[in-house]
């Protein structure tokens, strides 16, 4: 199984799926959704992303497979306003992608050519990705900025980076990472570590999701914190961009 070759015709044949995950306010209402890629591969079916991300990253192939979900993902967003539905969608960008010369360019031109508002657009990206060329990172933030796009911090807290980016960059979220989440409540270290994540999220006027909650105790844990967006398996899988869709715009 040469899953480099394989990828790479994956795309060209249109395997790729856009899977869909919500993010809840306290009250369990959806408010925001995820873009996960799927790869339905003909012989083993549905390949999830933690199988061949690192692949496409190693290989280059993350740059196709990444525009690809833009793209879908702009659709989606499209046709969710087009019904009335104000949501937004979250999208993962792979430091290799943001690097490119043309990332703001592509990203502007793709929700232009879909007809999706940027103000729906929330990017993703990693604390590892403002390592290096940090003044180039901050420039292409602040033009998408401008345009209105919205950036979050994925697994925030695991990586090796200062803090003093949070100043410096046009960041509107963090996303505390699965794991710290998956021992709460009983785990104070964890607990103490989230507190921690919110209490800076707050004072820099962030808003904040907590990623991989599963269970109901981890839900009550982070609802007495007050104000934050939810996302994990207790509430919703990530699920077919079109049943997410329709079942958001009440189409039977
Ligand atoms: O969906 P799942 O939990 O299997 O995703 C595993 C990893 O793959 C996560 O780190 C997620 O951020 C990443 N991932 C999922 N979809 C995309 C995508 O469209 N682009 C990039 N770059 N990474 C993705
Ligand atoms: O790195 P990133 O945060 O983009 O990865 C998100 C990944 O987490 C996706 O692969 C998604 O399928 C997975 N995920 C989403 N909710 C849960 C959850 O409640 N538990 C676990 N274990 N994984 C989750
Ligand atoms: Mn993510
Ligand atoms: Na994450």
């Amino acid at each position: 199984f040469d899953i480099e070759r394989e990828l790479r015709l994956a795309i060209a044949k249109g395997e790729l799926r856009l899977y869909l995950q919500h993010q809840v306010d306290t009250q369990g209402q959806v408010c925001a959704l995820e873009a996960l890629v799927r790869w339905a591969h003909p012989v083993r079916g549905l390949v999830p992303p933690g199988e061949f991300i690192t692949v496409a990253e190693e290989s280059g192939l993350i740059i196709a497979l990444d525009n690809w979900v833009l793209t879908a993902a702009c659709q989606a967003l499209a046709q969710l306003a087009a019904a009335g539905c104000p949501i937004s969608i979250a999208v993962n960008v792979s430091p290799k992608h943001f690097a490119q010369d043309d990332f703001v360019d592509t990203i502007l031109a793709t929700l232009e050519r879909e007809g999706a508002s940027p103000n729906r657009l929330l990017l993703e990206i990693t604390e590892g990705l403002l390592l290096d060329k940090f003044d180039e990172a901050r420039a292409k933030m602040a033009a998408l900025s401008e345009a209105g796009i919205r950036f979050s911090i994925d697994d925030f807290g695991t990586g090796y980076s200062s803090l003093a980016y949070l100043k410096q960059l046009p960041i509107h979220e963090l996303k505390i990472d699965q794991s710290f989440v998956r021992n709460l409540p009983g785990d104070k270290n964890d607990g103490a570590l989230v507190d921690t994540i919110i209490s800076i999220a707050r004072h820099l006027g962030l808003a904040i999701v907590a990623e991989g909650v599963e269970t109901k105790a981890q839900q009550h844990f982070l609802a007495e914190r007050g104000d934050l967006t939810l996302q994990g398996y207790l509430f919703a899988r990530p699920m077919p961009a079109q049943a997410v869709i329709d079942a958001l715009v009440h189409i039977p």
